[in-house]
């Protein structure tokens, strides 16, 4: 009855499970100097599996959350990692071994755990109303300790959210310092439910929105504008007849188009424009804003299936189509019902990010992990830190060298009311040959004069998909300040 791991490609090299929690006082600097601005703390998030999959096997957006956080403070830098002790890991620390089966599928679980939180809040983490957030897209927020990263209890926002889950992609407001989020499936697998929210500053839901959607799919991320919301719909499908048989979450459906809703901000049902366009799909929006009656949205979009673990509904095998930062422009003027398409660079990339300050805004600079030629693939398949200039089209990389991956960026600004772009990325960088991380510092300026501070760990990062910036003015008044 030992614990052993399946050989899986995924749990090879780098994919193997850390199961470690570290706690870190004051990383040792191997290069640079850590900008004494930076003041405050970069949280991320990731899975890594507690016990062997029921299943044997296992894909890469499964198993428990692990939050990793680094605090920054007068240049020093402390690393810690916690498991979110979600209802999911205490009933399987209890048991010693995994009681739910394939990537939400109920019907897969032990009986033991009906009706039980399949959440793993292995997705990300946000602030709102001076609470830190852990997410997945499958259940509610975990509420974690800023300091500690010790679970304390899922998070409804007292009540106000009746549907069964929240998106992992919910939009900081810096300026308004309010929480946009929603819930796709909103009332439980398979349904066509779903729930727009605004939660205020202090956790308060001030809005609430509800309609249908074109068919019960995957919502993984959505965009605002200053003054509008675009949800998009990908035809990656959930069936429950297939679920009953213990089959995929998702199907990729190659006959049904993408759809996109557009509503404003505090919009109601009626208002909301719909626009339909090809068989494409994405995981990941960079920004989106007004210009007049048009709105552009920015995101790295697949010309097919995203996901090569979710089959295609019909048998059809997969075809790989690279992610390319692309820009859909939709006309509100009524002109037309079908958005825009222009490439902005054909450069495979994804995990996009902004200066947070210009969300919703007409803005400049896009980060983003990309393909260099050379550079080696990290867990997502690409191996170079890159900024996209909007206005000149120019893209700008930095990779870690030989053996080395990287993760998202994540922007600081260099101080509130510094011009955009004027700051720091942060980057988790994967060390293959050593099998540990770095945590490194980029100039967002001048990225390709590479780390003005690299911090090692002796630990390895394992895979963290998605993350944020907490100043300490933040942390302590529960603002942000653009
Ligand atoms: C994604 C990630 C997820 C998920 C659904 O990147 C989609 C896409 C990490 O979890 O549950
Ligand atoms: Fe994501």
């Amino acid at each position: 009855m030992g614990v052993t791991f399946p050989d899986i490609p995924l749990y090879r090299g780098w994919g193997a499970p850390v199961r470690t929690e570290s706690t870190i006082r004051d990383l040792e600097l191997v290069q640079g100097s850590v900008p004494r601005e930076l003041n405050g703390t970069l949280y991320r998030c990731g899975p890594d599996r507690q016990y062997p999959p029921m299943t044997g096997d296992d894909i890469f957006i499964d198993g428990e959350g692990m939050v990793h956080m680094f605090r920054f403070e007068d240049g020093h830098v402390d690393y810690r990692s916690r498991w979110v002790r979600t209802e999911r890991f205490v009933l399987q620390e209890k048991a010693r071994r995994s009681l739910f089966g394939r990537y939400r599928n109920r019907y897969t679980n032990d009986p033991s755990v009906a009706g039980k939180s399949m959440g793993t809040a292995n997705t990300n983490v946000v602030w709102n109303g001076k609470r830190l957030l852990v997410l997945k897209e499958d259940s509610l927020p975990i509420e974690v300790d800023p300091d500690t990263l010790d679970t304390r209890s899922p998070w409804d926002f007292d009540g106000a959210v009746r549907a069964v889950s929240l998106t992992a992609h919910p939009k900081q407001d810096w300026h308004t310092n309010e929480l946009l989020t929603f819930s796709y499936q909103a009332k439980g697998d398979c349904t066509r439910d779903f729930a727009f929210y605004i939660a205020d500053a202090d956790g308060r839901i001030v809005h609430e929105m509800w309609f249908e959607m074109p068919y019960p799919g995957m919502v993984h991320d959505f965009a605002v504008t200053d003054t509008h919301v675009i949800v998009p719909f990908f035809p990656l499908i959930t069936d429950l007849e297939v679920l009953k048989k213990g089959g995929p979450f998702y199907q990729w459906h190659p006959d049904k188009p993408s759809y996109y809703a557009v509503f404003p901000r505090r919009g109601r049902a009626e208002e909301i424009r719909w626009f339909r366009g090809p068989t494409v799909s994405a995981g990941h929006m960079m920004n989106a804003y007004n210009e007049g009656d048009r709105l552009h949205l920015d995101l790295a979009l697949y010309q097919g299936n995203c996901f090569e673990f979710f089959p295609s509904a019909d048998g059809s095998p997969y075809k790989p189509a690279p992610p390319q930062l692309t820009r859909l422009t939709f006309d509100l003027s009524g002109r037309s019902e079908t958005p825009e398409m222009k490439l902005i660079v054909s450069t495979p990339d994804e995990m996009p990010r902004i200066d947070e300050r210009w969300m919703g805004k007409p803005y400049r600079y896009g980060y983003m992990i990309c393909r260099q030629p050379g550079a080696r693939a990290g867990d997502i398949g690409m191996g170079a830190i890159g900024r996209i200039d909007h206005q000149t089209g120019e893209l700008v990389t930095w990779a870690p060298g030989p053996d080395c991956g990287v993760q998202e960026p994540i922007f600081v600004p260099r101080r509130p009311g510094a011009p955009e772009g004027d700051g720091w990325l942060l980057v988790l960088v994967n060390r293959f040959a050593e099998m540990r991380s770095d945590l490194v510092v980029l100039d967002a300026q001048n990225l390709a004069e590479g780390p003005v501070a690299t911090l090692r760990l002796p630990v390895r990062v394992r895979m963290t998909f998605h993350g944020c910036w907490v100043p300490e003015s933040t942390a302590r008044t529960g603002r942000y300040v653009a």
